[in-house]
């Protein structure tokens, strides 16, 4: 029905499901024990992985140059405040930092306390952020002061409801991060995290109503981001620029800034990936590898043309999120003087490379093929079962950093796993014989606009919520940089005026909604096309954008 919301809220929760990580679905047993006797789990921390000689620089933030010595003080200081504050091991903590040094700390300074950051995306507002503070139940809040354009991060810290905000900047009403730096006292290691608890939520791009919150354990994601970082050959002469948000998993683990951290190379931090940004940084700090979204690959393969930046440092570029086409791909080499390497991954865990030794029609033609030996996948019709070698179906997948579940949402995990614990990742792939998959398309309800995610359903609600609306439903269209863009179709009720794209947007910003979710373009019709099942047909209104 329009108008209705089509998922659970928390409150509807079971009451048996709250308290303190009750609603993370575990490993079976046997996975369990095949994964820990393999060695693909180990005993390893998340607040452990600072592993560079103490003097070397781990980060570059601004003018700041901190060490391994420093940053692991600095994280053990920050964790002293943050318990002082009655966060403990257990609880969540959304956090919604930029990239900077602050980001860095206050996440080691969590996961060393065994509190589990929930890692926001900057561009969150009240909707996002009011309904994961709800969701996890969190303990605290962790903001900067202001953000892009003037945004005030207090400001939507009072519409949210949680115990602690801490502000790094001006705290006003709340709690300065810079109070938090206190000395630390000893801590008990019973107090301590086990390898098996959850050590992070990441978010997931979401196919529903609601954004999903996806539990990474300890053991599991220290084995992403050090498989990772041996794949991708870091070591500690690795200088990783990060130019995606550090709160993605792309630039956080894959290897990104954690894979460099436990292989004691030096972290760049970049505002963005915008090429007058990122270019000096590259010179300046003599850069040898950078992850990031298609869309920045290219701005990048346009603009060295005629920056003067010595970008001869490179040596590899990490290209994923969103397919990366095989002619861009195959440019990068003579453009920017680098290797390329595609990474298919998802926040849910599975992580596909391409090789560095793979031919070039490999790296260029394929996303990769999956990093572990024991990651399982398959490749299944629309019935669940196995497409012939070489067909395209739908990728499932289950290994030791893929989740089983969705944190408290047994209603979706019905639904995206498979009774044996496969999950459905929603990508429609080709697999080759060597095992490397190519992406063909999406059968999941999301838009992926440059390696952002849009969920249709979550934005259709928003959209529903408008008085002039009457029905919604959003599609993904071809766009030659960003891969897609959002077009949000719409009927309108009876005898009212039909909203403007900017109004829309207004409409949008107005009710918290993260600014990368808005339409690009909004087209009115007078009716939906149907399925002979009655669903809307959305690939039909697809194909009326011209
Ligand atoms: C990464 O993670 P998410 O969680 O933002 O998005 C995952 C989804 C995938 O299911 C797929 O639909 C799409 O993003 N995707 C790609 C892709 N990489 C991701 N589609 C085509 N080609 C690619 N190379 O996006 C992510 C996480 C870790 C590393 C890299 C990307």
């Amino acid at each position: 029905m329009p108008g209705q919301s089509r998922s659970a809220s928390p409150h509807d929760r079971p009451q048996e499901e709250k308290g303190a990580m009750d609603g993370f679905v575990p490993w079976p047993p046997e996975f369990e024990a095949r994964y820990t006797a393999e060695g693909y789990w180990s005993d390893r921390l998340l607040g452990g992985v600072l592993r560079g000689e103490p003097d070397r620089v781990a980060l570059v933030a601004g003018d700041e140059r901190i060490t391994y010595a420093e940053l692991d003080r600095r994280a053990d200081r920050v964790a002293a405040g943050l318990r002082s504050l009655g966060v403990a091991r257990g609880d969540r903590v959304v956090v919604q930092l930029p990239n900077t040094a602050s980001f860095v700390v206050v996440f080691l300074a969590l996961v060393r306390i065994g509190a589990a950051p929930v890692l926001a995306l900057p561009a969150h507002r009240e909707s996002e952020i009011g309904y994961l503070c709800e969701l996890s139940e969190a303990k605290a809040y962790v903001i900067p002061e202001m953000g892009d354009g003037g945004f005030d991060y207090r400001a939507l810290a009072r519409a949210v409801r949680v115990e602690h905000v801490v502000v790094d900047g001006d705290a006003q009403e709340f709690t300065a991060l810079a109070d938090l730096d206190v000395d630390p006292a000893p801590v008990p290691a019973a107090d301590g995290p086990d390898p098996a608890d959850v050590g992070v939520f990441l978010l997931s791009g979401g196919t529903t109503g609601l954004p999903k919150l996806i539990p990474r354990t300890h053991r599991d994601y220290v084995y992403n981001l050090e498989a990772s970082a041996e794949l991708c050959g870091f070591s500690d002469a690795t200088v990783y620029l990060v130019v995606l948000p550090a709160a993605h998993n792309f630039a956080l683990a894959c290897p990104g800034i954690l894979g460099v951290f436990a292989t004691g190379g030096t972290v760049v931090l970049a505002p963005s990936g915008a090429p007058d940004e990122a270019f000096p940084l590259i010179e300046r700090e003599k850069v040898t590898v950078c992850a990031m979204v298609p869309p920045i690959a290219l701005l990048w393969l346009d603009a060295v043309s005629w920056s003067d930046e010595d970008l001869s440092s490179l040596e590899l570029l990490q290209v994923g999120g969103a397919k990366f086409a095989a002619e861009r791909a195959a440019q990068v080499p003579e453009a920017l003087g680098c290797a390329v390497q595609q990474v298919f991954g998802m926040a849910e865990g599975l992580l596909n490379y391409t090789r560095l030794d793979d031919p070039p029609e490999l790296v260029e033609r394929t996303q990769g093929r999956p990093l572990s030996p024991a990651d399982e996948v398959r490749v299944v019709d629309e019935d669940g079962n196995d497409v012939e070698p070489g067909e395209v179906g739908e990728l499932l997948t289950r290994g030791p950093y893929t989740l089983r579940g969705y944190y408290r949402a047994p209603e979706h995990n019905a639904r995206s796993f498979t009774p044996d614990g496969f999950y459905r990742t929603g990508d429609l792939v080709r697999r080759l014989p060597s095992g490397h998959l190519v992406v063909e398309g999406r059968a999941k309800d999301q838009i992926n606009r440059g390696g952002d995610k849009i969920s249709a359903e979550e934005l259709e609600n928003h959209l529903l919520a408008h008085p002039s609306v009457h029905d919604a439903a959003v599609v993904g269209m071809p766009d030659p940089v960003m891969g897609e863009r959002t077009c949000a179709f719409l009927v309108v009720r009876e005898g009212a005026a039909a909203p403007s794209l900017r109004e829309t947007k207004d409409f949008l910003r107005d009710r918290g909604v993260a600014a990368y979710k808005f339409p690009d373009r909004v087209e009115i019709v007078a009716e939906f096309p149907r399925t002979p099942v009655g669903k809307i047909a959305k690939k039909a209104l697809a194909a009326r954008l011209g």
